[in-house]
């Protein structure tokens, strides 16, 4: 097993904005690698899976402007077409795995969207069916949180709250939806994780670690915000893939640019985590 902790790459080619992005991406690899671990950030560059993308390559995905969001079934394609491409948590939990690597970082899974039960994210099944362990701050807060909690459950998800009894709502700590069990050390959850796979259950443990409380909006900050948004986006016609980005470019603008920095707070505290995690499971892992 290696020592790394993988991170994934849309949120770096479609969620934040140019020049955070790159930006955001150096700041969690240097808070995994001041911990011990390896960051190992996951691409497709010219069609191909890279597991390790080196920073020159890391910075022209961030300025191009032609990268495909890629997550599972878009595999097969980019290595047709050749494209480049950012790889979204289903895509990312996939390849990690396949190189040998256990734990990774993230910002928020995706899941049920609002008011439309059809646009389930492909990270809810891809979770369902890999066995990793994901670090985030739960899931997008533009989803219909109570119904990809549900659907969580439903799939064989484990999640754990990290030092919290609340799923979190991304850029706001509170949602108001319990967690399967608390966890509160790195310890624990390598414990758990291990526990898993010596069951041979074949499913994600979903590690959920709220935004730093410095950071983080109100909940009325949030869904003020986010109803503006949303209406915007309706206005405006923006749905599918593009609605992520619209939505959280919008709300940036809606807080004042509070949203933005508490994304960027919440990622490189979850790199952290996932390296703390990572180093915890690795020694229990090799024998002494
Ligand atoms: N959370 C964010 N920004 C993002 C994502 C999540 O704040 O860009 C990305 C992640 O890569 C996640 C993906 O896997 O969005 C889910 O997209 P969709 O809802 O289209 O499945
Ligand atoms: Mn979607």
């Amino acid at each position: 097993m290696k020592n790394q902790v993988a991170l994934e790459t849309t949120v770096m080619t479609h969620g934040l904005p140019l020049p955070t992005n790159f930006q955001a991406m150096r700041d969690m690899m240097s808070a995994i690698r001041e911990l011990g671990p390896e960051p190992a950030p996951i691409a497709i560059i010219r069609g191909k899976p890279v597991v390790n993308v080196p920073e020159a390559e890391l910075e022209r995905l961030a300025l191009a402007s032609d990268v495909r969001k890629c997550s599972l079934r878009d595999l097969p394609i980019v290595g047709n077409t050749l494209e480049d491409g950012g790889t979204t948590v289903s895509a990312t939990l996939f390849l990690a795995l396949r190189a040998g690597i256990q734990v990774f970082a993230t910002g928020g899974i995706g899941g049920v969207h609002r008011g439309d039960d059809g646009d389930v994210s492909a990270d809810l099944p891809a979770l369902a069916t890999l066995p990793g362990t994901v670090v985030c701050s739960g899931a997008k807060s533009i989803l219909d949180l109570p119904k990809t909690v549900e659907r969580l459950e439903s799939d064989g998800v484990t999640v754990l709250g990290y030092q919290t009894d609340e799923f979190p709502a991304f850029t706001c700590r509170e949602s108001g939806l319990p967690v399967d069990h608390r966890v509160d050390s790195p310890e624990a959850v390598a414990e758990i994780i291990h526990t898993r796979d010596a069951i041979g259950l074949r499913s994600s443990i979903l590690v959920c670690v709220p935004c730093p409380p410095k950071s983080a909006l109100t909940p009325s900050e949030l869904e003020s915000g986010l109803e503006l948004s949303l209406e915007n986006a309706e206005r405006q016609k923006i749905t599918g893939k593009a609605l992520t980005p619209f939505l959280l470019d919008d709300l940036a603008r809606q807080t004042r640019g509070k949203s933005l920095a508490a994304n960027l707070a919440l990622l490189i505290n979850n790199a952290r985590i996932a390296a703390e995690i990572q180093t915890a499971f690795f020694k229990g892992s090799v024998p002494s």
